[in-house]
């Protein structure tokens, strides 16, 4: 009894997404939903993102946390429109919470609609928004260990990001050790080292994004 309530919630969570998707597209942009534990980067990989994409590329946020509005103050001065989505209590966006910032969204124009998610490692996976592509951050502070323990984020993932690598030298942290979890539980997604505050790999992450584009471009999206 209990399974089939969350089954039926999350069938209707994917009717949405898929509405929500069918929407996107009409659009030509790459909507991106970023995951990680809370604290990994998220907003400051999305500060340093979009003045780097620039005027050419406008971009749009939408950021889930259970209270506050600060993530979308601090990426509002950098996008055409930043949305915050109070959860309460909620640990991960809804494709419902979705569809209604989207109805108060202006699309035309976007190369990019960012959807932060609520900072956990665990819920957000499950809960389909009618993204095209699913960026999973990993810190170097958080430890080694985390794809082996939370399988399921990065196993979903289409690109992994190990965000501050600039206190590898700090932090006792094995980048290989990442790598061979990873190779047990997603080959697809590309890892990508990535630092917010040298600026270390964020070209790599800008290619990432702009192929996808194209890709999701070139796939009628
Ligand atoms: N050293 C270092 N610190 C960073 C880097 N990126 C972010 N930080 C710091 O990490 C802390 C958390 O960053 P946020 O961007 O707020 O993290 P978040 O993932 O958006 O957090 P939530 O929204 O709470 O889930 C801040 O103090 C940032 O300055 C980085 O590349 N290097
Ligand atoms: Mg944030």
């Amino acid at each position: 009894m209990r399974i089939e309530v969350v089954e039926n919630v999350l069938k209707a969570n994917d009717a949405v997404a898929a509405a929500n998707r069918r929407l996107l597209e009409r659009y030509g942009l790459l909507a991106v939903n970023l995951m990680s534990s809370p604290g990994s980067g998220k907003t400051t990989l999305l500060e340093r993102t979009i003045p780097m994409l620039g005027p050419a590329e406008p971009c749009s946020v939408m950021v889930g946390d259970l209270q506050t509005t600060r993530d979308a103050e601090r990426v509002g001065p950098y996008t055409v429109q930043a949305t915050q989505i109070n959860t309460g209590t909620g640990c991960h966006l809804s494709a419902t919470q979705v569809a209604e910032a989207l109805g108060r969204m202006e699309l035309e124009r976007l190369a990019y609609l960012f959807i932060e998610n609520v900072g956990n490692m665990v819920c957000p996976a499950e809960f389909d928004l009618g993204e095209h592509a699913r960026a999973v951050l990993l810190s170097v502070p958080e430890g080694d260990d985390k794809v082996a323990k939370y399988p399921t984020l990065f196993q979903k993932a289409d690109v992994i990001l190990l965000t501050k690598v600039d206190l590898l030298g700090v932090l006792d942290f094995h980048i290989d050790r990442v790598r061979e979890d990873l190779a047990r539980v997603n080959t697809r997604a590309p890892l990508l080292r990535v630092s917010s505050r040298t600026g270390e790999g964020l070209g790599d992450w800008l290619d990432w994004l702009r192929r996808t584009r194209a890709a999701a471009a070139g796939a009628g999206a």
